[in-house]
């Protein structure tokens, strides 16, 4: 019997921490959880998450002494938070370990569409430079920068893109105290006063569609498009009709709406960056967000406070 259930595709480490230090029980999906026993079931108070599968209260009423959801990722959209707090459920998320990691990734995807990196990589290996030159790109360096949701992470990113030279425009719910840094009340606003904009909002339903067809046109035909954030901020029809139709110039995605499955419409064009959703997957990074969704859950255990909180 196990008072933790673990959910999702672990690394050897932390499987050998869930299941050593908390004696978990580890599960492939939330699928699989209608098939326990009713007294197994009745025997899980903490539920370690790894996914992006809709956890919601149907399968929180599988677990009738569920206490805790320690989600592995800061991003919870997945989980309906008020489901659980409607079930005195507690969440925990695994903020801050990730920031560098994401931020870096952001940062790479804009220098590589910029200077279109992987497309030289490919034209190198069809062997095609005894016959000339790579085609021109564009300068990322000093160029005006929008960075959508200046939380921890899209700090972050503005921080490395300063370095740059970058000339950093930001839209967030309300001005921060950033110096030098313009602050725009609306994702069009913000579009329209830069070259190229970074996506860094949570997910959820308050951002689904944020950056919808009116934003991507005030991006304009020069403008590079970046998301790290979740997939359903972007209205991803305009922005695939967008790319297909030259009337932006590129874009740099490590997120969409449909993963793993992503739009085929994708795969057919030379100014995307495609990632499989990989911003946090680092050893280090994933090492500690692990640290940190055990953590909740043994705070949880041995009635301490919870680490980093949701509700
Ligand atoms: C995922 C992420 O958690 O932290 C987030 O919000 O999107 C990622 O780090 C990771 O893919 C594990 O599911």
């Amino acid at each position: 019997m196990a008072r933790v259930l673990a959910i999702g595709a672990y690394s050897d480490e932390d499987r050998a921490a869930l299941q050593g230090d908390l004696g978990a029980r580890m599960l492939a999906g939330l699928d699989a959880i209608s098939a326990l026993s009713v007294p197994e079931r009745a025997e899980v108070e903490a539920m370690a998450y790894k996914g992006h599968a809709a956890l919601d209260g149907a399968v929180m009423d599988l677990l009738p002494n569920l206490r805790l959801i320690a989600n592995f990722g800061v991003g919870y959209d997945a989980i309906n938070v008020g489901d659980a707090t409607a079930r005195g459920i507690r969440v925990t998320n695994t903020p801050d370990v990730l920031n560098d990691d994401v931020a870096d990734l952001a940062v790479a995807l804009l220098l590589a569409e910029s200077r279109r990196m992987v497309a030289a990589d490919i034209w190198t290996r069809a062997g095609n430079w005894p016959q000339g030159e790579f085609p021109l790109a564009r300068k990322m360096s000093g160029r005006r920068i929008g960075v959508l949701g200046l939380g921890r992470i899209g700090r972050e990113i503005a921080d490395r893109l300063a370095a740059f030279k970058a000339e950093i425009h930001y839209f967030a719910r309300s001005e921060k105290p950033t110096p030098g840094w313009q602050w725009h009340a609306d994702p069009v606003a913000l579009a329209a006063a830069v070259d190229d904009l970074v996506i860094a909002v949570v997910g959820g339903p308050e951002t689904a569609g944020l950056v919808s067809a009116e934003v991507i046109a005030a991006l304009g035909p020069d403008g590079i498009l970046v998301n790290i954030s979740r997939g359903s901020v972007v209205d991803e029809a305009a922005l695939l009709d967008a790319l297909e139709q030259g009337r932006l110039r590129g874009a740099g995605l490590d997120v969409f709406v449909n993963e793993p499955r992503i739009d085929p419409r994708f795969l057919a064009l030379s100014n995307v960056t495609l990632l499989p959703h990989v911003g946090s997957a680092t050893h280090e990074t994933r090492a500690a967000m692990g640290a940190l969704q055990r953590q909740n859950i043994l705070a949880l255990l041995g009635d301490e406070p919870l680490v980093t909180p949701v509700n």
